[in-house]
């Protein structure tokens, strides 16, 4: 089966829509993550890599849905406002549905990867002065009376819908829910989306941990935050339009929303980086917050608890970042045996 919609729609309502728009998203990952404390003692740690969807980010399950539904209607053209993955999905299920995609970004702070998905896939581009939730906010005001044109936004029920589909997948693969479910938040429409998630399944919900940077910790501080600043630039939004849903899904699992600051964020990225899992700052939050609960004494040890942490983006769409969080390890090598065996000595040695 090819994608998130043919094998889930029986839990959906889609009503008879027959020409589906995908690109073989969902059916990623969940593997063991080494946990930031020492290791044979606390709760099992998986990660869900999302970043192995077709565009490179769990946007891609809401997309589907979203983009299939709106060119049944006849909808021409979707349009998002974007930190950049939206934008990036956006812009290929777009190209793959035959219609035209416009996304309005934040100037000057979206990934490279992700500005490069967008230009690859033809869509039109526009940067606005602000953060995410001016662009936002903006577009919505435009959106009014354009009957071709679909907003693929999270405020978009289908996107939600969509992105339930990871919490299914979670289930299949644990054969239950989680116990602790950490999540990066920015706009909280994919904190929303797990947890509706498993009450349609009719599981007993993790307790929900929303991360968040502390440059642009809405959530934690109760307050939408005016200037929203963080080098996770995937989660640097002032304004959550699905705020109060991620409020109860907090408060009905007794989780916590908690924030890291950009150095933890970093120190994060690496960690899973030395373990083989690339994701983009945004997506480290979630391992930044672990270690943040672990150290303050919240978390219990308990081996039979299961944690899992949702790797939201791939590592590749944030070169920039990355590219200063990780220097290069580079030696000269002369084309002489025995100096190779002298350097590949030293790195079995390095630590
Ligand atoms: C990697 O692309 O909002 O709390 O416009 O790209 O559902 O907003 C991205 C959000 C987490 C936060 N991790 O999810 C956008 C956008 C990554 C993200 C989030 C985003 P929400």
């Amino acid at each position: 089966m090819v994608g998130i919609i043919e094998r889930y729609r029986h839990l959906w309502q889609l009503g008879d829509v027959q020409e589906v728009v995908t690109l073989g998203e969902g059916r990623t990952p969940l593997i063991p993550v080494r946990p930031p404390w020492p290791q044979g003692r606390g709760p099992t740690v998986w990660g869900k890599l999302e970043g192995c969807n077709p565009t490179g980010s769990f946007k891609d399950r809401g997309m589907t849905v979203a983009m299939t539904m709106a060119r049944a209607a006849g909808k021409r053209v979707a349009l998002c406002a974007s930190t950049g993955n939206t934008a990036a999905s956006a812009a290929a299920y777009a190209a793959r549905a035959g219609m035209r995609a416009v996304v309005v970004i934040p100037g000057g702070k979206v990934a490279p990867g992700k500005l490069l998905q967008v230009q690859a896939h033809g869509a039109l581009l526009l940067e606005v002065e602000g953060a995410f939730d001016v662009a936002l906010a903006a577009l919505r005001r435009a959106m009014e009376s354009q009957p071709d044109w679909e907003l693929v936004n999270s405020v978009n029920p289908w996107r939600i819908l969509g992105q339930e589909s990871a919490a299914y997948e979670i289930v299949e693969d644990l054969g239950r829910a989680p116990d602790l479910l950490v999540i990066p938040v920015g706009n909280a429409g994919n904190i929303t989306a797990y947890h509706r998630g498993f009450r349609r399944l009719g599981v007993k919900p993790p307790r929900f941990i929303g991360g968040q940077a502390e440059g642009a910790a809405s959530m934690v501080e109760g307050r939408d935050i005016e200037h929203p600043e963080t080098v996770a630039s995937a989660i640097r939004i002032g304004k959550p339009v699905s705020r109060q849903f991620a409020q109860e899904a907090v408060r009905e699992t007794h989780g916590a929303f908690v924030a890291v600051s950009d150095r933890e964020i970093l120190e994060a990225q690496a960690a899973l980086a030395h373990q083989g899992i690339f994701v983009e700052p945004a997506s480290a939050t979630p391992y930044a917050v672990l270690g943040k609960l672990w150290r303050q004494g919240e978390l219990p040890m308990d081996s039979n608890l299961v944690v899992t942490l949702i790797f939201t983006g791939h590592g590749l769409k944030d070169s920039d970042t990355a590219l200063r969080n990780f220097l290069p390890r580079r030696a000269h090598w002369d084309g002489v045996p025995s100096t190779l065996a002298a350097l590949v000595q030293g790195e079995v040695e390095h630590v």
